[in-house]
């Protein structure tokens, strides 16, 4: 993080070292293991200040968590602009190419409670809180591009449908029910982004390797006043990686917390998780030269007919301090602009301009969370805004109102020319109506641009998160109902979904008759690289010291991460870090295994390892011994097959693991 808000943050951490307990009014504590009783055996006493102060503040510690995106993890880091993009913008932050900006960046499922798994089918968010110079500009989106609604008074009705039924509260952090499915096939507006949704981009691997966008039309103005309509991508340099759905539901139970441990791990150990920042713009009079509505936040800009232009660099490279005082509060709204950038008439956009201070007055207890540490900007703030719950500013003075002479006038406004924030003059003309605008009547030409661009295997994974959810329900008629909206879309989607849910396949054929790709919306696009790929090393029998080194060796200078698993850690050398068992290890944990054996017979543990990390589609790397045992063994693999290496040698990672996923076994 760079220092600006590293010291604002600083200011307000305390520390307990060699420090005496105190009460909340400064009172040194001298007992905090027993009440104050009439003697040993007698009743409590009501004077017991201590006791009450410390039970108070433990009632009071939870807030409401947030009524959707509650379940989230955040770190710190900084962006960096790579050139002045004044012909865009005037934002200094994205004019300035030596300036570092702090940036605050929460990820987030969508349905789950706090508690919920981490590996969940759902869409992700990415909310990044840029500290610029001139105010804070947060970039509340997704990784996905499009949303399921295009106007914010259905985003109630959508959240009710997905979330856990009202009668039983089930299920939790998932959208294979009843009422979500319900609600797809009733509102046809959602078929874009649930295709995105039941495609690997539901399952994500980790935070680190997804992508971001900002989803709706923004703008960019310059100096000159001139607009510009743009979409932000946040775009991974770690690679864009997916779970197996198998995996993902294992991991439910295995480690509810397998993204943010990975996110939190991989900052530790200074492996920082990067993205690049891009945008798309369309010039003003490009408004209406595309076959769908740029206001319309159910449509992408397909990459291919406007390109994605590289405009910076974030990296996180910090922890927070404290989960709940940093993460928890953290309070974003994509109304917090900044001079240079500014909204369109998104109707989906310009509802989430009320929503956000709406909800944080509730969950943070008032209107000044912006005063809370995370959320305060890292330059000055003076208005005319006085008092409320949680004021902890010592506003000075007489004069809290505007315009006055007893002050001189102050706080002053700023004109346009000095860095004050003007909106973009738009030039508007309408009647009052409540009608939804025909241009963004298209429901199913993008979802079917979407498929025709998967790989064959993406696809099939499509079709099979469409087939669980769906078969999850219990209505035939939503069943029936969702496969004939899919059958709107594509047709070999609806007659093998309709097959697998055991319904009856429409009878006409209504897909769109389109074959249009774009190449970037396959997630078959990225390279994966090596570092930060995890591996796990199976010990079958007695494998000699120096041949572990070797491979620890190698995973080091490849910048991997690994764990030596064996029957029992005594087995294993413990100068190479992480030792694990049979029994604290799972291949879901891992992105590969080797398997080192001495000859002897396969264990069992090691066998049902092998079995699942094949199953899963990744990489295996087999020593000479390990691959004859498991050739007699009953282990379900081929060693012919895709991904299976047979190898003594460490180095074989490097073309073994160049493919995160070896989908053609
Ligand atoms: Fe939202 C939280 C993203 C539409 C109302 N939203 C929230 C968060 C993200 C998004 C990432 C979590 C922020 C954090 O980590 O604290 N939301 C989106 C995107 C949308 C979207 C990308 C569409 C493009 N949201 C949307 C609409 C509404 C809301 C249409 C209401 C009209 N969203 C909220 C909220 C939340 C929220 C209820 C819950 C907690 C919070 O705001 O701070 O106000």
């Amino acid at each position: 993080m760079s220092n600006k808000k590293q010291n604002q943050l600083n200011e307000v951490t305390k520390s307990n070292d060699d420090k005496a307990m105190t009460t909340n009014n400064g009172v040194k504590v001298s007992e905090d293991e027993n009440t104050l009783t009439v003697g040993e055996r007698g009743p409590s006493l009501l004077e017991d200040f201590h006791f009450r102060e410390k039970i108070m503040h433990f009632d009071h510690e939870r807030i409401p968590e947030r009524i959707v995106h509650a379940r989230g993890f955040g770190a710190h880091g900084e962006f960096q602009v790579y050139k002045d993009l004044s012909e865009y913008t005037s934002a200094d932050f994205l004019t300035q190419p030596n300036k570092t900006t702090p940036v605050f960046v929460r990820f987030s499922t969508v349905q789950g409670s706090k508690g919920s798994p981490d590996t969940v089918r759902d869409v992700r968010g990415f909310a990044t809180k840029f500290y610029t110079d001139e105010g804070i500009f947060d970039l509340v989106g997704n990784d996905i591009p499009v949303f399921f609604i295009q106007d914010a008074i259905k985003f109630p009705d959508l959240i009710h449908a997905v979330k856990p039924e009202p009668h039983n509260e089930m299920p939790q952090g998932g959208s294979a029910h009843d009422t979500f499915w319900d609600f797809f096939a009733q509102n046809p507006e959602t078929t874009h982004t649930t295709m995105w949704a039941m495609s690997d981009r539901g399952i994500p691997k980790n935070f680190r390797q997804i992508e971001g966008f900002g989803v709706h039309t923004f703008r960019l103005v310059n100096s000159q006043g001139q607009s510009h309509f743009v979409k932000f991508h946040w775009k991974p340099l770690h690679g864009l990686e997916s779970l197996v759905w198998d995996e993902a539901q294992i991991l439910h139970g295995k480690d509810v917390d397998f993204h943010r441990k990975d996110l939190y791990e991989s900052i530790e150990k200074g492996d920082y998780p990067e993205w690049e920042f891009g945008i798309q713009v369309i010039r003003p009079e490009q408004e209406f030269d595309f076959d769908f509505d740029i206001l319309d936040p159910t449509k992408i800009w397909p990459e291919d007919q406007v390109p994605v232009q590289k405009i910076g660099k974030m990296t996180l490279n910090q922890n927070v301090t404290n989960v709940f005082d940093e993460t928890e509060q953290a309070a974003f709204h994509p109304g917090h602009i900044v001079p240079g950038i500014d909204f369109s008439n998104d109707p989906l956009l310009q509802g989430r301009l009320f929503s956000y201070t709406d909800t944080q007055i509730s969950r943070l207890g008032g209107p000044n969370f912006n005063q809370i540490p995370i959320n305060r900007p890292v330059n000055e703030v003076h208005n005319n805004q006085r008092d409320a719950m949680h004021q902890t500013n010592i506003n000075k003075g007489q004069v809290a109102y505007h315009k006055n002479a007893l002050n001189n006038n102050d706080p002053h406004t700023t004109a346009k020319e000095d860095g004050g924030y003007e909106h973009y003059q738009e030039k508007v003309q309408g009647h009052k109506i409540r009608q939804r605008s025909e241009s963004f009547k298209d429901y199913y030409s993008q979802p079917k641009l979407y498929l025709n661009s998967l790989s064959k295997d993406e696809y099939d994974h499509t079709v099979d998160g469409f087939s669980f959810e769906i078969g999850m329900c219990n209505s035939i008629m939503v069943k029936q109902n969702a496969v004939n909206q899919l059958n709107k879309v594509d047709r070999e989607l609806a007659e093998r979904v309709a097959k697998n849910v055991g319904v009856e396949v429409p009878e006409s054929n209504e897909e769109v008759d389109s074959n249009a790709k774009d190449s970037q919306l396959t997630m078959e696009k990225y390279d994966i690289p090596l570092p930060g790929h995890s591996v796990a090393v199976l010990i079958n029998g007695n494998i000699d010291i120096e041949t572990l080194k070797l491979y620890a060796q190698t995973f080091t200078e490849n910048k991997l991460n690994y764990a030596f698993v064996g029957q029992h850690p005594k087995n294993i050398s413990e100068s190479f870090g992480i030792t694990e068992t049979f029994d604290t290890a799972h291949p879901t944990l891992f992105d590969s295994i080797i398997v080192l054996s001495d000859g002897s017979d396969i264990l069992p543990s090691v066998e049902e390892f092998t079995e699942l990390t094949y199953k899963h589609n990744k990489p295996l790397i087999l020593n000479q011994n390990a691959a004859q045992a498991l050739s007699k063994s009953n282990a379900k693999i081929s060693l012919e097959a895709a991904g299976v290496f047979v190898s003594d040698r460490p180095q074989t990672i490097s073309q073994a693991f160049n493919r995160a996923r070896y989908w053609d076994r």
